[in-house]
């Protein structure tokens, strides 16, 4: 894999660009691309990292997957890219994400436009010149008109702050910044703290390898089995040929995934009829099984049928019934938390090297020399894994230095939690856009649709302004109160806002405001809520030369 980059400018003299984007994954690759050859415009991408892929380049853990399936976890933007990458499973594993966003990367020359190892630390906007200002830890110096973040969801770690942990003896890691030399667990144990989408995914792999297995587990949680496969020929030539069909179904469905919730009701189906659904469902296994009924999110009573069916499934793969118990004793509504999708998840808990702990019941204390104490043991460990998630969505947002017109932090203007228009711009920040920022579908979407939609409608929303020779865009402040508002009814009509210790709201972070994050209200309208507003002269923001 090359990593060809220009080098950091010599001179630390300001260099002045017509954009910067923040973050070389798949938003800030797509951006650049779109700015400089669709527009013809100088920009530059920033990036922390020594590679491209964002998330892809941080995430190495072992187990590493994605939830997409793969022939919709790339770009459809060119059609020409969707008919030479061929993905070789149905869930493409964390190295051959890695290698497509290379891939890009390389497709459209990207990389001479994109300064690796360059943190950007502080942003600020010049209103006289309305430009902004941005500096690197590295001592850079940019000016632009345009900043755009594109820095990922989940990409701020959140590594838990229990005492003790700089005594521990042994090797600790975050998940989400895993060594790139990778860890031998070979004759360790091994603990894992978290039991989100990423632990389900790590806790196999690891537990094969490991001398023992020690499983932290505070909130127990539903999963459904990925059923990974090779992909065969004739599924890699359909998605090919039916490349345009699945593109339109994921850009106007809710979710942004290659099918359509199926419009029946839990309960409106005869019981004998929904379980022969859902046990269909769970055999074709992956996400698409919350989509088998239309209100599984919507209503408490068809939740409650779907979330028994899976716990009934925990309690027949795990032997042990005091494990089982705990394993499915799920205290939040099916999916209202992001439902993880596994490989052997539950069957590891049938093996003899692996065991599990009740935080709930005996919640830590601290760490020692040696391992993990709880209230009433003490678990010896050589390595600790901490998959305990992650600062979502506003925390690389809120890390940055970003100060608007007249001073205004970003800091100071998320107080009370995120609030912006569309989640593509925040009243106060002029030309600064954020792709998947909080209030867009994001985080409740198959991410590379939302992304391109993002990327899209900043690029014909740049476009416009240059047509009609207009410099200056920002969201109103009383379009974002009602954007907010929209955020919020669109949440509290789901029994997404009912989880209180979900990431979603900020809730796994102390002292982060609990507000709902991502907007709740479907990927398609969505997007047709956001087309709408650039054909009205794009309500909500003001525009000017
Ligand atoms: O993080 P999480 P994640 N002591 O926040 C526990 C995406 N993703 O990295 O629920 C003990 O979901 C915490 O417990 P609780 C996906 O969107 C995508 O797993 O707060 N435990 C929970 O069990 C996902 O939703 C893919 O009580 C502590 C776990 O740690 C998102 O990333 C693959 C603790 C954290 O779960 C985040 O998933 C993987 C503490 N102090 C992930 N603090 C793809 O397929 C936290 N926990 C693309």
């Amino acid at each position: 894999m090359t990593q060809h980059t220009s080098a950091h400018p010599a001179s630390q003299e300001a260099i002045e660009l017509d954009a910067i984007i923040i973050g070389a994954g798949f938003s800030g690759m797509y951006q650049l691309m779109s700015l400089r050859d669709k527009l013809g415009m100088k920009v530059k991408v920033l990036e922390a990292g020594a590679g491209v892929g964002g998330t892809w380049y941080w995430n190495r853990y072992p187990g590493a997957r994605c939830d997409s399936e793969s022939h919709s976890y790339m770009f459809y933007f060119s059609k020409e890219m969707v008919n030479e990458w061929e993905w070789s499973e149905r869930y493409p594993q964390q190295p051959e994400i890695l290698r497509y966003l290379n891939h890009v990367a390389d497709r459209f020359a990207l990389r001479s436009d994109i300064l690796l190892n360059t943190r950007m630390h502080a942003a600020s906007y010049d209103a006289g010149r309305n430009r902004w200002h941005v500096r690197t830890e590295q001592g850079q110096h940019f000016i632009a008109q345009f900043l755009i973040t594109a820095v990922g969801c989940l990409s701020s770690a959140n590594v838990p702050q229990i005492p003790g942990l700089g005594d521990f003896k042994g090797k600790w890691y975050h998940t989400g910044q895993w060594p790139h030399e990778g860890v031998d667990f070979t004759g360790k144990r091994v603990g894992v703290v978290g039991t989100g989408s990423t632990g389900i995914q790590t806790i196999p792999v690891v537990a094969a390898q490991a001398s023992h297995l020690t499983v932290f587990q505070r909130t127990a949680n539903y999963s459904i089995p990925a059923r990974n496969a090779p992909l065969t020929e004739t599924f890699k030539r359909y998605a090919k040929e039916h490349s345009e069909g699945i593109r339109h179904i994921m850009n106007t469905n809710t979710n942004g995934h290659p099918f359509r919730m199926v419009d029946r009701s839990v309960t409106a189906t005869h019981p004998a009829e929904r379980e022969a659904i859902m046990e269909a469902a769970w055999i074709k296994g992956g996400l698409e099984f919350r989509a088998a009924f239309k209100d599984t999110l919507l209503d408490q009573e068809a939740n409650d049928i779907v979330a028994d069916f899976v716990r009934k499934k925990i309690r027949q793969i795990v032997k042990n019934p005091a494990v089982a118990d705990l394993l499915s004793d799920i205290d939040h509504p099916f999916a209202a938390k992001r439902p993880p999708v596994d490989s052997n998840y539950f069957e590891t808990y049938n093996r003899d090297n692996v065991s599990l702990v009740n935080l709930r019941a005996t919640p830590i204390e601290c760490i020692t020399a040696d391992g993990i104490k709880t209230k009433d043991a003490e678990y010896p460990l050589d390595i600790i894994i901490f998959a305990t998630g992650f600062d979502a969505m506003t925390g690389s947002l809120l890390k940055m230095d970003i100060e608007g017109r007249d001073g205004l932090k970003l800091k100071t203007s998320w107080q009370a939690g995120p609030r912006n228009y569309l989640g593509l711009q925040v009243p106060g920040f002029p030309n600064m856009f954020t792709i998947t920022g909080p209030g867009s579908p994001s985080v409740l979407c198959n991410l590379p649709p939302a992304i391109e939609q993002h990327v899209n409608w900043i690029t014909d929303c740049i476009r416009t302004l240059r047509e009609r020779g207009l410099e200056r865009i920002e969201a109103t402040e009383q379009a974002s109160d009602e954007w907010c508002a929209e955020v919020n009814r669109a949440a509290n009509a789901t029994l997404l806002a009912k989880v209180k210790h979900s990431w979603y709201l900020g809730a796994n972070v102390p002292g982060k405001p609990q507000v709902f994050m991502p907007y709740a209200g479907g990927f398609g309208h969505y997007t047709a809520i956001c087309n709408q507003v650039a054909q009205d002269n794009y309500k909500g923001f003001s525009l000017t030369r």
